[in-house]
């Protein structure tokens, strides 16, 4: 048990900010050099490295604040208030860490983990970042400290019962709160309100409270439809608990990266809050993640030190104050440095600093708030009034495609997405102007959209258009930004080969999924149903058709583009060269518009015929999609719909 420094105790008499006639809060705070020894084994590089808490510490120091805290050693968690949320043997393979002579012992159980390293100084760090947030919290709840915060590491919020992930290893806040309600109640805590900004869902927190009315958890959350880690339908808002719990569970789950101040501020005044009223917590424990701050390598957010002033600020009216901060992410030591500082100084009561957002909330934050107040105001009457329509009608644009079916469940995916996002955080102006440009132009540009796969099915080409899922599919379309369905539907065949390959798709889960041969075939004919949209339109079905993870400010099929392929026939796209939908054929005119599909390139279908890549015929529920497109569409009846899809996949190249 180290002491991270002298105790300063009592406050001075002159601090600045401090009101009048009031004495000035005491904070407390917890910091301990030992929590730094918990890193990769090998001394690689890792965003949940020790330096985040150091820095933290130094700016707090360097901005004399800590001085003016109470200063509190760290102290380890005992194993029976872990086991109050964990399980015996979950608590045992963490304490098991430290005696594990061999990095490679201990390599071995981290590889069985998801997102999880360890080394011969883990468990200490763990059972004293659960120990000093428990420590906080009893503080606070006994009137010792009005507030305070446990700049700790490794985080906790999505450590589980039984399940160490993430990042963490025990569940910090979810262990403090569990103490309190349980083996305090002498301190009269009876209702906890615990609030997770950190930019991942706090998964491991709301299943162990999940049935559980004495807390309440809210969680804001990059969620993407399920693909932002945790990954998976936890985060969503119809998760709202069970049985005596139920409504005590609340997700703000953003559908897309880039929120900011004001679409936090927003889950705050129309969500949070309101709530918070009704609940009356006795303390709120904050999961204070700070990787949705601007920078952040990881969140692709941008709630600045103000926007985290401001959070905290609305927070401090509840509970009389007690609120216990405890570190979960963040990982631009530069943001947290500069997040925490402005937490402190609210905690302390000082003059907000100065900042202001300007932005609206997205398009989407609005639709997020508006399904989370239908979904919960059952429970939470301040939630059942429409929010007036003056209020959502300011929104700053969705963006135009930033992620279609691809994942962010890999690191790598995650920094990809990252570099292109923290080019549009700096310069977002600039890329809005060039993006509406181009989208005006090609908005005036009517083409027809002949598809031959899935999209046959209205339904689920709507998705492509307006967003959102059709039946059978695995994960949902962010949409065009031109919301208007198409203008016309005709059926049409083409001289073209169909037939089905690769492995399986995010969408669709394992199987095969449909291609033409770019090339002419005059022995087969082809199916196809003609949407007529705008040349906008089609450049967002091949953005999410082709994976693109690009809010782009160019297109990718521009007038150029269309000329050359009404000449040439076809041509395969140099910015979609990774993706699998990335040549545009021209099949012919109608009129004066053009009728294009979008395939593989002839090099590919090469490597269909010689097996590098697989032909595979279509799974269950991606063939029935073609299958009732082709039905709905009067082209067959369902058995020779089937016999058609049958014969394309079966028959070889
Ligand atoms: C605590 C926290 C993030 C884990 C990301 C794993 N964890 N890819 O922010
Ligand atoms: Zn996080």
């Amino acid at each position: 048990m180290a002491m991270a420094g002298e105790s300063s105790g009592k406050n001075c008499g002159d601090c600045d900010g401090k009101i009048a006639g009031k004495s000035q809060r005491k904070v407390g705070l917890v910091y301990d050099e030992t929590m730094c020894k918990h890193d990769t084994p090998d001394g690689e590089d890792h965003p949940e490295c020790p330096d985040r808490i150091r820095v933290i510490w130094e700016k707090l120091q360097l901005a004399g604040v800590t001085q003016r805290c109470v200063v509190l050693g760290s102290s380890k968690a005992q194993d029976k208030h872990l086991q109050l949320v964990h399980t015996k043997d979950h608590v045992n393979l963490v304490r098991s860490i430290s005696t594990k002579q061999k990095d490679y012992q201990r390599n071995r159980i981290a590889s069985q983990l998801n997102s999880i390293y360890l080394n011969g100084s883990s468990s200490e760090a763990a059972y004293l970042a659960a120990g000093s947030v428990v420590e906080v919290a009893e503080k606070v709840a006994e009137g010792e400290l009005d507030c305070g915060y446990a700049i700790v590491r490794p985080p906790g919020h999505h450590a589980e019962a039984d399940e160490a992930m993430g990042f963490c290893l025990f569940n910090n806040v979810a262990v403090a709160a569990s103490y309190l309600l349980n083996e305090r109640p002498d301190l009269g805590v009876k209702k906890i309100l615990i609030v997770d900004w950190d930019v991942h869902h706090g998964n491991g927190t709301q299943k162990m409270f999940w049935k559980d009315p004495r807390v309440l958890f809210f969680s804001v959350h990059r969620h993407e439809y399920g693909s932002f880690y945790p990954a998976g339908d936890d985060g969503d808002y119809n998760m709202v608990g069970e049985g005596p719990g139920e409504g005590f569970n609340i997700n703000v789950p953003w559908e897309q990266g880039r929120c900011g101040d004001a679409d936090y501020l927003a889950a705050w005044d129309h969500v949070l809050i309101p709530v918070a009223k009704e609940f009356s917590p006795d303390i709120i424990l904050l999961s204070a993640g700070f990787d949705a701050a601007i920078g952040d390598p990881l969140g692709g957010c941008r709630v600045t030190p103000y926007g985290y002033s401001i959070m905290l600020k609305k927070l401090m009216e509840f509970a009389r104050g007690k609120i216990v901060m405890a570190l979960e992410g963040g990982y631009n030591l530069d943001s947290i440095a500069k997040s925490s500082l402005a937490c402190v100084q609210v905690l302390l009561g000082d003059k907000p600093i100065q900042g202001s957002s300007e932005a609206y909330p997205f398009e989407s934050t609005w639709r997020v708030i508006q399904a989370v107040r239908k979904r919960l105001c059952a429970y939470w009457p301040s939630l059942v009034d429409e929010l007036p329509r003056k209020l959502i009608n300011q929104k700053t644009p969705t963006p135009s495609i930033l992620i279609s079916s691809s994942d962010s469940e890999t690191e790598d995916d995650t920094h990809r997405l990252l570099d292109q996002m923290s080019k549009l955080n700096i310069e977002n102006h600039q890329v809005d102007t060039a993006s509406t440009s181009w989208r005006a132009e090609l908005a005036k540009v009517d083409i027809w959209y002949a598809s031959y796969g899935s999209n046959m099915w209205k339904p689920r080409f709507l998705c492509y258009i307006q967003g959102g899922q059709a039946e059978g599919m695995k994960k949902a379309c962010v949409g065009s930004m031109d919301k208007s369905p198409p203008k016309e539907i005709v059926w049409e065949t083409f001289p073209h080969r169909l037939f089905f390959g690769r492995e399986s798709t995010v969408t669709w889960g394992v199987g095969g999924v449909a291609f033409t041969n770019p090339l002419t075939n005059l022995n087969y004919l082809t199916h196809m149903c003609l949407y007529r949209i705008t040349l906008e339109q089609f450049n967002d079905v091949l953005f999410q058709e082709n994976v693109l993870n690009v809010d782009s400010d160019s297109p990718l099929f521009d007038l150029a583009a269309l000329q050359l392929v009404e000449n040439k026939g076809s041509l395969s796209l140099e910015a979609a060269s990774d993706g699998w939908y990335g040549n545009v054929v021209c099949l012919g005119k109608e009129g004066d518009v053009p009728i294009l599909t979008m395939t593989c390139t002839r090099s590919a279908v090469e490597k269909f015929i010689s097996g590098e890549i697989p032909l595979r015929p279509p799974a269950k529920a991606y063939a029935n999609t073609l299958i009732r497109g082709l039905v709905e569409g009067g082209r067959f009846s369902e058995k020779e719909a089937e016999a058609y899809i049958d014969n394309a996949a079966s028959k070889p190249l």
